[in-house]
């Protein structure tokens, strides 16, 4: 069986039953928060076997670190990721690291995430944002976070990579693609955990026709999208969308092939907005519950953007926004919202100087809980404080992922929030409702539940407001602003 470990039991949950395993001690719709609720004292490694799959979990920030060492391992595609094959197939995220179409498409597609990449989606960033304002001005100032941010950053990567608009701040009703598509996700991570099951096929197909609609209109949208820019009279475009219908690979001079092209444009469209939606999501709730935080914060928004309400920074100025930038890693760091990677090793090896491992094996990165490992954040890990000083192997803070198949989209993602959460703290004054108790929606990522916030036109302070003082920035604006403090 995949992913044995040699034989080896690790720490599991108390109670194991014989034929059930763990399955009374996981919660299928929140088992992270479950895990970080009761299950924080099985130690550095421990597993939960559900379904007939042994999930091992790294908490640890020491095994983490060994498990990043891309010498010795590589991404390894989780049951989650493998039930998300059938939509997503072999695009970027859900690619295997020996399929032809990951280097192919990695090669191509590095270029739409450059510095001129991001010059080019700068505008099309502050004008989404624009329109987001015009529906909040003309509302009653109570705004479901997470809602609008998830709009916010499907219009943001619908125009720049695909000049694609969803209408969203035109209608309050969800546009069918997005529903299509949450319910193919869905279907996806409910057959990633039945997959090891007996008799999992026909559950599959059951599943498959009951939703067929839905997936067919995804399946339509999608060559709708490539259809209307292959007839459209100007072809070409630098997006992502113009990139992999007119460009051949530098080297071998392969091209996409119009399926694969339909699997990038869907993990686009879902891996470049939920993810940022969530982290802005959780980054307001943050700044709400803590005063001192937001002062500092608005106080660098018109330290930066002036007295001008409706000032947009420009490009070069959004990695200024130094502060923050630290929210937002703080917030990343205690709610990254993807929150975990799978590794397996190149070849067999000991992790930990212990236990065996085999590529067949692979172990899952719990980000929540390695990001707060005592021995590296100290006692107050769970605070949030995005003055901490970065310490000992603060490295495994990878809310991004790590080596080769990290991220493709982080630079995209800090501008797009730090822009975001600039602008918006700029232009209102936020209110939480004191008595909301955080509560968090699992679904592919996470993203704070019915969080609403009270928004109100603000006049900024005029004239030269000191910055704040922000400890350890880098000195020199010669510092990429986007490669220093969380990854590497
Ligand atoms: Mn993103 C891979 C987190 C924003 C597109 N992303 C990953 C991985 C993590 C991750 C973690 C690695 C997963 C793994 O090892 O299995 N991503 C985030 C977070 C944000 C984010 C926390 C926002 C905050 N991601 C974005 C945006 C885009 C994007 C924005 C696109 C515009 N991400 C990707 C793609 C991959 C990826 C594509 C797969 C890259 C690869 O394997 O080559």
């Amino acid at each position: 069986m995949r992913n044995a470990w040699s034989g080896h039991t690790f720490p599991h949950p108390p109670g194991r039953r014989r034929w059930m395993k763990d399955a009374h001690s996981m919660d299928p719709e929140r088992p992270v928060q479950h895990i970080l609720e009761h299950h924080r004292d099985l130690g550095p490694i421990f597993e939960i076997v559900v379904f007939g799959q042994k999930f091992v979990f790294v908490a640890d920030a020491e095994l983490a670190a060994e498990l990043n060492d891309e010498k010795r391992f590589v991404k390894a595609n989780s049951p989650a990721l493998e039930g998300l094959r059938g939509i997503a197939g072999d695009g970027l995220f859900t690619a295997r690291n020996d399929e032809p179409n990951w280097q192919l498409a990695h090669d191509l597609l590095v270029p739409a995430f450059t510095k001129q990449a991001m010059q080019r989606y700068h505008p099309v960033m502050a004008e989404t944002l624009d329109e987001l304002f015009v529906v909040w001005d003309s509302g009653d100032g109570r705004v479901d976070v997470g809602g609008d941010m998830t709009r916010l950053t499907l219009e943001t990567i619908g125009r720049t990579g695909f000049s694609q608009a969803f209408g969203s701040f035109t209608t309050d009703e969800v546009h069918p693609f997005v529903e299509g598509m949450v319910t193919a996700l869905t279907l996806g991570r409910r057959k990633g955990v039945i997959g090891a099951l007996p008799g999992a096929r026909i559950l599959e197909r059951r599943l498959d026709r009951r939703h067929a609609d839905q997936l067919d209109y995804v399946r339509g949208f999608l060559d709708d999208i490539v259809r209307s820019r292959r007839t459209a009279a100007t072809t070409g475009g630098d997006d992502l969308l113009g990139i992999m219908l007119d460009q051949a690979h530098p080297v071998t001079g392969q091209r996409l092939s119009d399926e694969n092209i339909r699997y990038q444009i869907l993990t686009f469209l879902v891996a470049g907005h939920e993810t940022t939606s969530g982290a802005l999501s959780f980054a307001f709730y943050y700044l709400v519950r803590h005063p001192d935080v937001l002062a500092k914060a608005v106080a660098e928004t018109d330290a930066i953007l002036g007295d001008d309400p409706d000032a947009t920074p420009s490009y070069e100025q959004v990695p200024r926004f130094r502060y923050l930038r630290k929210v937002l890693d703080e917030a990343l760091r205690l709610w990254p919202t993807a929150p975990g990677y799978a590794r397996s090793p190149r070849e067999a090896t000991t992790l930990g100087g212990r236990w065996t491992m085999t590529p067949d094996d692979w172990a899952l990165v719990l980000l929540p809980l390695v990001q707060r490992d005592p021995a590296v954040w100290g006692e107050d890990a769970d605070v949030f404080d995005p003055d901490r000083t970065r310490p000992r192997l603060a490295s495994t803070a990878k809310p991004f992922g790590t080596g080769e198949r990290a991220c493709i989209g982080r630079q995209f993602a800090v501008h797009e929030a730090t822009m975001a959460l600039a602008r918006i703290l700029h232009r209102y004054d936020i209110a939480g409702d004191a008595s909301y108790e955080l509560t968090i929606n699992e679904r592919l990522t996470l993203m704070p539940e019915d969080f609403h916030v009270t928004l109100t036109r603000r006049r900024p302070a005029t004239g030269g407001t000191p910055l704040p003082a922000v400890e350890d920035a880098p000195a020199a604006a010669a510092v990429c602003p986007y490669t220093g403090s969380t990854s590497g």
